[in-house]
């Protein structure tokens, strides 16, 4: 490479004097930074032969080669035609909204690259399997609302266990989608952590995501408690965003036996939203309970009482969500969610090509290009193949979610927790408990991170065959778990009619809980201290989106440099080659730079050596390459 770099220079080529050349032309020497990547990407494919990617550990692998996603055929000639970022960017964040109710169809938002992997396959959706599409949804759907497509789950997991960078992902979509609002979900104080963090942190985290290209916020908080959720919802105006202050719906207005989630509740928390500033309003259906006569009541109640455009979001767990989705766009709701056909239903979004099927030729048209979602669609079908391992075992909708409410992104998860802790048969106890849990905590909102807790606690009740009569005893004595002591503390808030007191005392064992929203009692974190004792612990320096990544998760983040260092940008990997590593004489080209591929082969391997080592052969662009991997455990 050394002698390329020579022979290709400019200077070489005019015939300057070989010896000064070299002394005063350091860029001959970068090879070595390239052939370094190489490397180390060639050494975690090799981990993965070798050994198995940590991720697959205990999951069915898939047979065979995995045919590649098929993309749709337009050409990125194709001109990119202005779109709803467009317009925001043109009427700014009051007109917009006001834009939103002035429109006759009905506004959509696709969830297929946040929501729907999410709750489909545990949030393992890859960026190079986003990104490989982005630029046809900005050719072929410049009229979707907007793409959720970013916050939730999926920024702690793309570093804990894709190995990639969440801001990375974030700034390669929007490089190719430049038309379309981008939508993140916003756990107010939570952030997208499972923890309330200090007001400045979050302020923080909220600036970096509007800089780094999110237009629309989704803040919810996991108590419904709006006094929580301000500062989230100050940060986002303050950025120039979009702000939808979300109202997480639970419960049914209509069942006379549970009238604390009645119409007249949601429509104060809407007020409360109004008045703290929102430019949208979100109803968030986590769970997928919103009966069809309660999305179509509540949207109307919520149209009479509230200025603010509607955006409806719910989860296709019971198998019939679309036509609540139906009923809420009747009732005059402004947009909804929905998920490509290939990434709906079950505990995912409902599908939005049938929605825009079944209102076309209505008022409320969405005038959707058919074909062009379809085709989109088509390349999804082809990606969730490669994420099978991580699929619930789920065939169909079940009504029983209107008895255990648990989100659709949850779901997935306590099952996979269920199954690590060995009661994955007792799954209908856990449901039951989830159920039970929901009650002895005095009927509240479930969703990150209260869901968390609810779902700790029931593993927790089945694990240990408790009852809720024996949770409730106060003569006996119950480990609880730490996530339900720091719950019943307020480290998460408090629901606006507080905690059973009872078992607050049995849970706190005679402490008090604290007073006030928890970010008011956190100091505010010294950034530059921050950031300085970040960059030492990964060596390197850090940008201020890095740091609002290590400021979320400290660990995580520290674990995922150090994966990075060993390793390089896996993210660039096809998906298939990242979980199941290369079968031999398969060759991959791999994109490393815009204009710099590799292509990679697996010639062969020998079996494992006396020191519990493999060899690997590879060719790496045409050249033999050895990598020698130890035998992990
Ligand atoms: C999240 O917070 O990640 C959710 O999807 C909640 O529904
Ligand atoms: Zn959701």
């Amino acid at each position: 490479p050394f002698l390329e770099n020579v022979i290709n220079h400019e200077q070489f080529k005019s015939g300057a004097c070989i010896t000064r050349f070299i002394d005063t032309t350091p860029e001959l020497f970068q090879f070595a930074k390239r052939r370094d990547r190489a490397t180390r990407l060639l050494r975690f494919i090799g981990d993965v032969v070798v050994n198995g990617n940590p991720e697959m550990k205990g999951r069915k692998g898939v047979e065979g080669i995995i045919p590649t996603p098929l993309l749709p055929t337009v050409h990125r000639s194709e001109p990119i035609l202005p779109g709803s970022r467009d317009k925001f960017k043109e009427l700014g964040a009051e007109k917009f909204a006001q834009w939103m109710k002035e429109q006759p169809q009905v506004l959509l938002t696709d969830t297929t690259m946040r929501d729907a992997h999410q709750s489909l396959f545990a949030t393992r959706m890859r960026t190079a399997d986003m990104r490989a599409i982005a630029p046809y949804y900005a050719r072929m759907l410049p009229n979707l609302f907007s793409m959720e497509c970013w916050g939730g789950a999926t920024f702690d997991v793309a570093m804990r266990f894709l190995k990639e960078d969440p801001w990375d992902r974030l700034s390669q979509l929007r490089e190719e989608v430049p038309n379309i609002l981008f939508q993140m979900l916003l756990r107010a104080s939570n952030a997208v952590g499972y923890t309330n963090y200090a007001d400045n942190v979050v302020k923080h985290f909220v600036d970096q995501a509007a800089r780094g290209g999110v237009d629309l916020f989704r803040v919810f908080d996991s108590l419904n408690w709006v006094e929580n959720m301000r500062v989230a919802i100050d940060a986002v105006r303050e950025s120039g965003a979009l702000c939808e202050g979300a109202i997480c719906y639970t419960g049914d207005p209509f069942d006379p036996t549970r009238p604390k989630y009645s119409l007249k509740y949601y429509v104060n928390m809407a007020k409360e939203l109004e008045k703290a500033g929102v430019n949208i309003l979100g109803i968030k259906d986590m769970a997928g309970v919103c009966k069809p006569h309660a999305a179509r009541e509540l949207v109307k109640a919520l149209k009479e009482e509230v200025g603010l455009p509607i955006h409806f979001h719910t989860h296709d767990t019971s198998g019939i969500a679309a036509a609540s989705v139906l009923a809420a766009v009747e009732a005059g709701c402004d947009a909804v969610d929905g998920a490509m056909d290939a990434m709906s239903g079950l505990t995912s979004q409902p599908n939005l090509g049938s929605i825009a099927a079944a209102l076309q030729g209505t008022e409320r048209d969405p005038k959707m290009d058919k074909q062009a979602m379809f085709a989109i669609s088509q390349y999804w079908e082809g990606v969730r193949r490669q994420y099978e391992p991580f699929e619930a075992d789920m065939r169909s909708g079940t009504s029983d979610v209107y008895r255990h409410e648990m989100p659709g992104g949850q779901y997935t998860n306590l099952r996979e927790q269920a199954r690590a802790m060995g009661i994955d048969h007792r799954w209908t106890e856990v449901a039951q408990a989830y159920a039970d849990v929901n009650q002895l905590f005095g009927d509240i909102v479930k969703v990150t991170p209260t869901s968390k807790v609810v779902g700790d606690m029931a593993l927790f009740m089945v694990a240990n065959d408790l009852t809720p009569e024996d949770v409730k005893n106060p003569d006996k004595e119950i480990a609880f778990p730490e996530s339900v002591i720091s719950l019943f503390k307020g480290e998460l808030g408090f629901p606006p009619d507080g905690f059973p007191k009872e078992l607050e005392k049995k849970v706190l064992k005679g402490d008090k809980p604290m007073v006030g929203r928890p970010g008011a009692n956190l100091p505010p974190v010294d950034l530059a201290k921050a950031k300085e004792e970040a960059e030492k612990a990964v060596s390197r320096a850090i940008s201020e989106q890095e740091l609002a990544s290590y400021l979320m998760y400290p660990k995580v983040f520290r674990d995922y440099a150090e994966h990075r260092r060993n390793y390089g940008d896996v993210s660039v990997l096809p998906t298939q080659v990242f979980f199941y590593g290369l079968k031999e004489g398969q060759e991959i080209s791999v994109d490393i730079d815009q204009g710099k591929t590799l292509m990679m082969r697996l010639q062969g391997r020998t079996e494992l050596e006396e020191e519990g080592q493999s060899k690997l052969f590879f060719e790496l662009n045409g050249q033999a390459r050895m990598v020698r991997i130890d035998k992990a455990g």
